[in-house]
């Protein structure tokens, strides 16, 4: 577990290791967009304790996952959008450590407009 922690790119970044977009931060949970948008404002919340899929994960650290998914969600403006979280690679998982991906809809009229919050 502590080598797979360690070359862990989402444990890297909890440390602050490696940057990122940071969108919010509490004890448990780490929220930054992801590098590789799927759309504007395509946003990944973590548990800041490493498992590589849902089962590996302590109920304590996923309770606010969906919480935050739903800030950065009405952050954007977005009335249509996705929530998605993928276990393993036949289910299209390429980072093992946990993460819920928040994926607005672009509105090809109007665009996004998103206001992150202040830190
Ligand atoms: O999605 C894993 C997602 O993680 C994918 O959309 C890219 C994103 N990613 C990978 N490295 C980074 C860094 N360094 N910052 C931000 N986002 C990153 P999956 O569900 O595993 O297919």
């Amino acid at each position: 577990m502590a080598s797979k922690m360690a070359s862990c790119i989402f444990c890297k970044i909890v440390k602050g290791d490696i940057p990122c977009f940071k969108l919010f931060e509490s004890e448990k949970t780490l929220a930054f967009l992801d590098i590789n948008p799927l759309s504007r404002g395509h946003a990944l919340v973590i548990p800041k304790y490493h498992g590589e899929k849902l089962t590996d994960i302590p109920d304590d650290s996923l309770v606010e996952l969906l919480p935050v998914a739903k800030k950065l969600a009405l952050a954007t403006g977005a009335t249509e959008y996705n929530i998605l979280q993928n276990n393993g690679r036949g289910a299209h998982q390429e980072v093992d450590h946990v993460h819920v991906h928040m994926i607005p809809k672009p509105n090809p009229e109007e665009g996004l407009g998103i206001r992150w919050p202040q830190q």
